[in-house]
């Protein structure tokens, strides 16, 4: 029976590399559609979780990975020599930037030596994790060519599918969320859109693995570079005297032409901030300098500094200081509604107000503690006579489940990053972008 039978009567079993946010809700698409996947990762003790039916993954349901378990649809391993029971691999390891916030593939790299020795021919590679264009070429194609002698195309397959998963996101899952595939060769193209169109909605295949790679830094870059357009006018219009909110809020009413993006305290998460140096890295070794990204990069790194002398403005009319005075932060993850904090502007607020001597606290629904210079920062217990001892309340992260309305009451001063405030009126809020020279607040 040829692959593109066997994945119609689902008599191909898949090894899923890498069961975090991407990999885990994957497999369990694949398992829902009747396939036997196999899910491989480096943390034994994420493994273990796993196999005893705990996800530690937001989208994915205990009662769902269970289900999977119990229909012996699925099973995880640290062991990479279980590849040579499957058919297809599909690679979902993280594609972080290293200290010199540079492209960092041994996560990539890594997968595939330890897949290596236990591939068999007329196998299918899918890499899903975001990455520069050609990467595919170079570190599945030609790793796999050259090691094995084999040909893609003919003795086994590739394809790079850009994941598209949105952590926490309630309406887009992977299994209704349209996915691109580029092939190396025809062959792998329909081999591999067949087999995702075999469990997802709409597939979408494009010329190469170059152009699906590209697809996907483009999505976020596009992201990027308009946060950074309004960072920025968040700054012009204070300049200005303008309220960057209602300047928005009047674009938005525009119905083809102009998608709203909002200003705030920073670009954090696992892509935004992160694809687009990618690509701008690339871009590079072909002599191409690439102002915008580097700009909008630039833009949102600063806005936590922005903050920070926002923060120090404020309580300087009011005779204060980041120094002398109490500071509460509300909200660290880096959006709303998670816990993730990776590359959260709160993160750098709060370092930069330690850094300035600041009596800094926070409070977050979702985060009962993070690390900071190896010491554990635990939150506030959040309430009114706790709120009362704080000069100012930074918003940081808009979380839906707190009472702004109550907080407004009782807090001192609040400085809204968020504009989460925006139905309230009371002098007493601040929001970013609010042209504050001259302001004498009243106590
Ligand atoms: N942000 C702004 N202003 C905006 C939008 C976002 O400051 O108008 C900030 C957020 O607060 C956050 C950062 O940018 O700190 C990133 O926010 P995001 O909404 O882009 O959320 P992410 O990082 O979770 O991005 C993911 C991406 N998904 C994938 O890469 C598969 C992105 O492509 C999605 O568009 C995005 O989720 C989404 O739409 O939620």
């Amino acid at each position: 029976m040829d692959f593109i039978d066997a994945i119609k009567n689902r008599q191909i079993k898949i090894a899923v590399i890498g069961l975090g946010y991407v990999g885990l809700p994957l497999s369990m698409a694949l398992t829902k559609a009747g396939y036997y996947v196999q899910g491989i990762d480096c943390n034994a003790q994420r493994v273990e979780s796993i196999n005893n039916g705990h996800s530690n993954i937001i989208d994915v349901k205990d009662e769902c990975l269970q289900e999977s378990l119990k229909n012996d649809l699925f099973n995880a391993s640290t062991e990479y020599s279980l590849i040579s029971n499957v058919q297809a691999i599909i690679i979902c390891v993280p594609t972080p930037l290293n200290k010199a916030k540079e492209p960092d593939l041994s996560y990539i790299i890594k997968a595939m030596k330890g897949v290596l020795p236990y591939l068999t021919k007329q196998i299918l590679i899918s890499l899903e994790s975001t990455t520069y264009p050609g990467t595919t070429e170079e570190l599945i194609e030609g790793y796999v060519e050259k090691e094995k002698g084999w040909k893609v195309g003919e003795d086994f397959y590739v394809c790079y599918s850009p994941e598209r998963v949105d952590p926490g996101n309630k309406k887009f899952s992977v299994e209704n969320t349209p996915k691109v595939i580029g092939g190396s060769t025809q062959k792998c193209l329909q081999i591999g859109q067949t087999l995702y169109e075999s469990f997802l909605p709409k597939v979408v295949g494009v010329k190469t693995t170059r152009v699906a790679e590209m697809t996907k830094v483009l999505e976020n870059t596009f992201r990027c570079v308009n946060i950074a357009l309004v960072n920025e006018m968040t700054m012009m219009c204070e300049r200005m005297g303008i309220d960057i909110w209602e300047v928005i809020k009047g674009a938005s009413s525009k119905p083809f032409g102009f998608m709203p993006f909002y200003p705030g305290p920073g670009v954090g998460g696992h892509c935004i901030p992160l694809d687009p140096l990618y690509l701008s890295w690339e871009a590079k070794k072909y002599n191409y300098f690439n102002r915008f990204i580097e700009t909008a990069s630039d833009i949102n790194s600063n806005m936590p500094y922005y903050v920070v002398h926002q923060i120090g403005k404020i309580l300087c009319q009011q005779g204060k200081s980041i120094r002398k005075n109490k500071i509460l932060l509300l909200g660290m993850s880096y959006k709303k509604d998670i816990s993730d904090l990776r590359e959260s502007p709160s993160l750098e607020v709060y370092e930069l107000l330690k850094k300035q001597g600041a009596s800094v606290e926070y409070y977050d629904p979702y985060i009962e503690s993070f690390n900071y210079k190896d010491k554990v920062i635990k939150g506030i217990v959040f309430n009114e006579e706790t709120i009362k001892q704080f000069d100012i309340v930074v918003l940081l992260s808009d979380h839906s489940n707190i009472d702004y309305n109550w907080l407004v009451e009782k807090a001192t001063l609040i400085y809204d990053t968020r504009n989460v405030c925006k139905d309230i009126e009371n002098h007493k809020i601040i929001k970013l972008g609010q042209n504050i020279e001259g302001m004498y607040l009243e106590n």
